[in-house]
């Protein structure tokens, strides 16, 4: 028998809503649900990977743990105690945080894991958290909390109205976008080309999205915060300066017109590559336009100077009048609202007895024990992870708790992180997968696959350029005998409780009391009490009724009412941001130039469409076909080497090398080198039979752990010095 059936995609920021056609409960069809108001029927060729996902035999289903004759399987009940029992006993022998917890990028696409993991991670009150944030967006938050008071109030070009979109450093027509929920991106580009507006990208490698956009610029990576700096100095120098309508809640902009005033494009033509012309057309012409956007996204997040340019990047949108505007940078506002949380909790803790602590601002509120660097949210830069477990002394990791992450093939350095894991006193997973990374646990806790789970994106939607709500309940039911993430999270944190004969009773029966509640619970709280529960009268119930989702219409004005800074203004000139202006001085203008360097080339990363980071490999209809783990170079830099197309060569950096096969091609900005990263499975002990027959090689055994943006201690993983050669 036929069934049509309606999900979500959880696999990338773009939420796509799909229409399934199962036959006999097995999946016949995935296809695009055009009823969904944000995706519209757009799906990209990953989506089928949930059906390869839910079949996979290499997946677990079960808990295991390792023994002198491999993998076993054992029972739900072992795993959890032998897990929380080794916390424990490694805490009591180490102090608290000898127990580190790393949270990769999949936890914020599984709804259960949003709403349940915390409770877990909490419970295991260390100091030594980590995530993929620090390889990813934390530049992006640092400067949402330092201009706007919240380190997810994140800006969003407002794609299906604007007139002038600027791309720097992303290729959402590949990547599907990020922290910009727009599913259908490519449509959404030329929708804006058919209404003669203009799409200009700007990226070291000649990309998908350059290939359709009206204007393409080479930059050298590194360079952007310069080219920001010389586009804020033409503006104030052609007097085109306006803080349009969030004018009266800014402050500082004199400030920057001081700070950018010695940085005309004459100074940064050169090292950018980009000409003093095109510069000032540039920002006439975005100036010029009814209303227009300024993108950033990982390409400059993961450089040097990630969080300079970030900022930059958003004091260009305010100051050219861009920002909460129409058709400019806007802001979301989601139906389940977790943003609001810190402002009820802002009010509800006024006076209080205990004596007065230094109050947290989520940003460098404590530093890493062996390299001083700051935390964010709570949160350590991923690049200390390795020489934490490696440094001896008080506080030394002991045992690593992963969620949802693959460091070993996701972070820098990853030979040392590598090594550093085969240290450890304890290792568990939460994975489905034994991978690169989860190959040296101890135990691994396998949750379900995405089709088996419900989904509501509360970060997505809270990213989207149109506000929409949806749910979607489980497709299957989770395999007999596995357990669901909510059921795992909490019953880890109940046994990590302390067993006092009360607390247990009471405490057993809150946990099933939870269990049974469950995330569908906390979403229907969430939304009625959320800014649409009164005026759309909107609750679970009613989101189910409709499961290809609701629209809540287009991003509306909100400054300053959504503004979490205490004053109630936007911040133009933290002093954080304007403080590494010295350092960005320093090393472009103040350095003697350097001599000849051993490491002559930048390398770049670069996402393919059948990829997603590291962990779908293991789906053959996503590895077939020719091999696309490939070094890209350009011609020039190629002969100069006497390499040719297809050849192998060695690349390496301060850190490592890698042999890789080549792909000689004009895309490339000379002097760059692209290497795309999630790939690297042939690692002993790795069981994953498609994705090892498919393995391709690392490329963050080249990236550098101490090569980083300083201020935020985000991972540098594009301007990587590197050199190559020819042969193997
Ligand atoms: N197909 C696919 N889609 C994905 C993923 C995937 O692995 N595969 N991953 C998902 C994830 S987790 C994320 S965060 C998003 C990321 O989404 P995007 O930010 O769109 O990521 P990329 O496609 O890597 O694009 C980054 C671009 O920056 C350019 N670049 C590198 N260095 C510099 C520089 O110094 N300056 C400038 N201006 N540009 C530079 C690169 O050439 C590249 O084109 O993609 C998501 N979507
Ligand atoms: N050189 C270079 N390195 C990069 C990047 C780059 O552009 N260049 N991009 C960076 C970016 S943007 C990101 S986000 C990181 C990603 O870094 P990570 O988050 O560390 O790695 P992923 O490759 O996303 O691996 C996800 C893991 O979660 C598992 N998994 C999938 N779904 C679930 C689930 O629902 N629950 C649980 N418990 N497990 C699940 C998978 O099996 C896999 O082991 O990589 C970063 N690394
Ligand atoms: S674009 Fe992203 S959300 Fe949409 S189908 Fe592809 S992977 Fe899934
Ligand atoms: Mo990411």
């Amino acid at each position: 028998m036929k069934q049509t059936c309606y999900h979500a995609c959880n696999l990338c920021e773009a939420i796509c809503g799909l229409e399934l056609t199962l036959e006999d409960g097995e999946i016949i069809s995935i296809k695009g649900d055009k009823k969904d108001p944000l995706s519209k029927g757009h799906i990209c060729p990953k989506a089928i990977a949930l059906q390869d996902l839910y079949n996979d035999p290499d997946r677990l289903r079960m808990p295991v743990k390792k023994t002198s004759e491999g993998w076993q399987q054992i029972s739900w009940d072992e795993a959890f105690d032998t897990v929380t029992d080794k916390i424990k006993n490694i805490q009591k022998q180490h102090g608290k945080n000898a127990v580190a917890v790393y949270q990769g990028n999949p936890t914020v696409h599984n709804v259960e894991a949003m709403i349940f993991a915390s409770s877990f991670v909490r419970s295991i009150r260390t100091s030594n958290h980590f995530s993929a944030t620090s390889v990813d967006q934390l530049p992006e938050q640092l400067v949402s909390l330092l201009m706007f008071g919240h380190s997810l109030l994140i800006p969003l070009p407002d794609l299906d109205r604007t007139d002038f979109v600027i791309i720097i450093g992303a290729n959402p027509v590949v990547s599907n976008g990020s922290l910009m929920t727009a599913p259908g991106v490519k449509k959404r580009l030329k929708k804006i080309q058919q209404r003669n507006g203009k799409v200009i990208v700007i990226d070291p490698r000649k990309t998908e999205t350059a290939n359709m956009a009206d204007q393409h610029l080479f930059i050298k990576p590194g360079t952007d915060a310069l080219l920001l700096l010389a586009m804020l100095q033409v503006l104030f120098a052609e007097n085109l300066q306006t803080l349009g309508s969030v004018a009266a809640y800014c402050k500082d902009m004199e400030k920057i017109r001081e700070l950018v005033k010695d940085y005309p494009p004459e100074k940064v033509a050169d090292i950018t590559g980009i000409n003093t012309e095109q510069i000032r057309q540039l920002v006439k012409d975005f100036c010029q336009a009814k209303s227009a956007t300024c993108y950033g996204r990982i390409g400059v997040s993961t450089h040097e100077y990630g969080t300079l340019t970030q900022w930059l990047i958003v004091v260009f949108n305010v100051l050219s009048g861009n920002l909460d505007f129409p058709g400019g940078t806007m802001f979301s506002q989601p139906a389940f609202d977790f943003l609001a949380r810190k402002k009820s909790k802002k009010s509800t803790t006024k006076s209080n007895s205990k004596p007065q602590q230094k109050k947290r601002t989520g940003f460098a509120d404590k530093f890493s024990r062996v390299r001083k660097l700051p935390d964010f949210n709570g949160e350590f830069p991923v690049v200390t992870l390795a020489e934490e477990i490696l440094t001896e002394g008080e506080g030394q990791i002991k045992a690593l708790i992963t969620n949802a992450g693959n460091p070993v093939l996701s972070t820098p350095n990853a030979q040392k992180l590598d090594k550093a894991l085969q240290e450890l006193d304890f290792m568990a997973c939460i994975d489905f997968y034994i991978n690169e990374t989860t190959r040296h646990a101890d135990i691994i806790i396998p949750p379900p696959s995405p089709l088996e789970r419900p989904q509501y994106d509360i970060v997505f939607h809270t990213l989207a350029i149109q506000n929409t709500s949806r749910f979607s309940g489980a497709l299957f039911k989770p395999d007999k005998g596995s357990l669901t993430d909510t059921e795992i999270f909490l019953e880890l944190a109940h046994r990590m409780q302390k067993p006092t004969l009360g607390s247990k009773i009471i405490g057993r029966m809150k946990t099933e009391l939870f269990k049974k509640l469950g995330a569908e619970w906390v979403i229907n709280h969430q939304l009625k009490k959320g800014p649409y529960g009164k005026s759309h009268q909107l609750n679970l119930k009613k989101l189910k009724k409709q499961p290809h989702g609701i629209d809540l219409g287009p991003l509306q004005p909100c400054i300053p009412d959504r503004l979490f800074t205490e004053d109630k203004m936007i911040h133009l000139a933290p002093e954080v941001c304007v403080k590494d202006l010295k350092r960005l001085n320093q090393q472009f203008f103040q350095q003697s130039k350097a001599e000849e360097h051993e490491f002559d080339l930048l390398l770049i990363g670069r996402r393919d469409p059948r990829t997603n980071n590291s962990w779908l490999h293991n789906s053959y209809r996503l590895v077939k076909g020719k091999p696309r783990c490939l070094a890209f170079v350009h011609p020039d830099d190629a002969s100069k080497r006497e390499i040719t197309d297809g050849a192998t060569i060695l690349v390496k950096s301060r850190v490592g090398e890698i042999s890789i096969p080549v792909a000689v091609t004009e895309e490339m900005m000379p002097g760059v080198i692209s290497i795309p990263h999630g790939w690297g499975h042939q690692l002993e002990g790795v069981k994953l039979s498609i994705a090892e027959q498919h393995a391709g090689v690392n490329t963050n055994v080249l990236t550098d752990e101490l090569f980083i943006d300083k201020v935020s201690g985000n991972a540098a993983l594009n301007g990587v010095p590197v050199s190559i050669r020819c042969g193997a």
